[in-house]
């Protein structure tokens, strides 16, 4: 069985999100999500819409999903993957060359996909006000 781990904040859910969701699933046969914290992302300024709890019940609705824990810290990965034995962490092409994704691939592969053009939870805030 091939597990597969990514993380993120996953905030008024969208396309771009499941099409990220749909190709990390299709790396192999189980994907676990690494959930950003309403605290941890106060930690980086960032105040999502919907609460963490109501962010995971989203996303474990979502066929691609397997599992949904927890990201409180930015140094939780490593343990994450071996926890979970995790053969590949896949994040969006954002991300591709950060140290703080680099250094697991001495542990797992690590793959970055391209964003889905068009969309982000920025933009449809700005065009809703929110
Ligand atoms: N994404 C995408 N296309 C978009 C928007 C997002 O492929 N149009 C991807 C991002 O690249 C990321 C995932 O969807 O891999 C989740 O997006 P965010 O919730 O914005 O994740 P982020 O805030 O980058 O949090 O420890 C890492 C952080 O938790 C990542």
């Amino acid at each position: 069985m091939k597990r597969i781990l990514t993380y993120g904040t996953f905030d008024l859910l969208h396309y771009g999100h499941i099409r990220l969701l749909k190709r990390a699933r299709a790396l192999g046969d189980y994907l676990i999500i690494g959930l950003s914290t309403d605290e941890f992302n106060a930690g980086k300024g960032k105040k999502a819409y919907h609460s963490f709890e109501s962010r995971k019940e989203m996303l474990e609705s979502v066929r691609y999903v397997d599992l949904v824990i927890p990201e409180e810290t930015w140094e939780q990965k490593l343990d994450d993957v071996l926890e979970y034995r995790v053969d590949t962490v896949v994040m969006g092409g954002d991300w591709a060359g950060s140290d703080r994704f680099e250094y697991l691939k001495d542990y797992c592969e690590v793959v970055y996909l391209d964003r889905t053009e068009g969309v982000s939870t920025t933009l449809i805030r700005e065009e809703l006000g929110m």
